[in-house]
C-alpha cells in the first residue's frame, strides 16, 4: 500500500491554514453562546465575516455583544487571525467612522454590528477567505478582557447566522 500523500498534504495545509489564524471546520473554542457560558460576562452571538467585495480587499465582521453583568463595558479592540489589521467601525449619522476609543456596551446592554451598523474591518487579509472556513477573532473588554470567537466565513449575498441560531 501506499502513503496516503493527499492526505497528509492536506493536512499540512490545514496546519499553514491555522497558523494564518484561518481554521476549517469543527474547532472546539470558547464560543460564548447557550447554557454554557451563563456565567460569562460578555455573550457574543451571530458572529460571521464576509469575504471583500471586488475590488475591495478588506473584508468585515459582524457580530452582537451582549453585557450580561450590571457595569458598562467597552469593547476597547479586535484582532484576527484572518489579516494584520482589524478596525471597529461604527455607523455615525450614515458615515463609518473608526471607533478609536472603543464602543461602550452599557450595562444588560446589546452592540449589534450587522450589515449598515458597522462591523470590524480586516484589512492586510493573510489568504482568501472561503466559504467553510472559519475566522478567529479575539475581542478585548476593558472590564471583561479578552474573549475569542470564532466566526464562520459567509459567501457574499448568503444568508447570515440569525439571531440566537449560532453554533
Ligand atoms: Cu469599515
Amino acid at each position: 500500500m501506499r502513503l496516503p500523500l493527499p492526505a497528509v498534504a492536506a493536512g499540512a495545509l490545514l496546519l499553514i491554514a491555522g497558523a494564518a489564524g484561518l481554521v476549517r471546520g469543527a474547532v472546539p473554542q470558547a464560543i460564548a453562546s447557550g447554557g454554557s457560558s451563563a456565567a460569562a460576562p460578555i455573550v457574543v452571538t451571530n458572529a460571521y465575516v464576509r469575504p471583500p467585495v471586488p475590488p475591495s480587499q478588506t473584508a468585515a465582521a459582524y457580530f452582537t455583544v451582549y453585557n450580561t453583568t450590571a457595569q458598562d463595558d467597552t469593547l476597547t479592540s479586535v484582532t484576527t487571525g484572518a489579516g494584520a489589521v482589524a478596525v471597529l467601525h461604527t455607523i455615525v449619522n450614515g458615515t463609518m467612522v473608526a471607533a478609536a476609543n472603543g464602543v461602550v456596551i452599557p450595562a444588560h446592554g446589546t452592540l449589534v454590528l450587522s450589515t449598515g451598523n458597522g462591523h470590524v474591518m480586516i484589512e492586510q487579509l493573510f489568504g482568501r477567505l472561503l466559504p467553510g472556513q472559519n475566522v478567529n477573532l479575539e475581542l478585548t473588554f476593558a472590564n471583561a478582557g479578552p474573549i475569542t470567537v470564532t466566526a464562520p466565513v459567509i459567501a457574499l449575498g448568503a444568508p447570515v447566522p440569525s439571531t440566537g441560531a449560532t453554533k
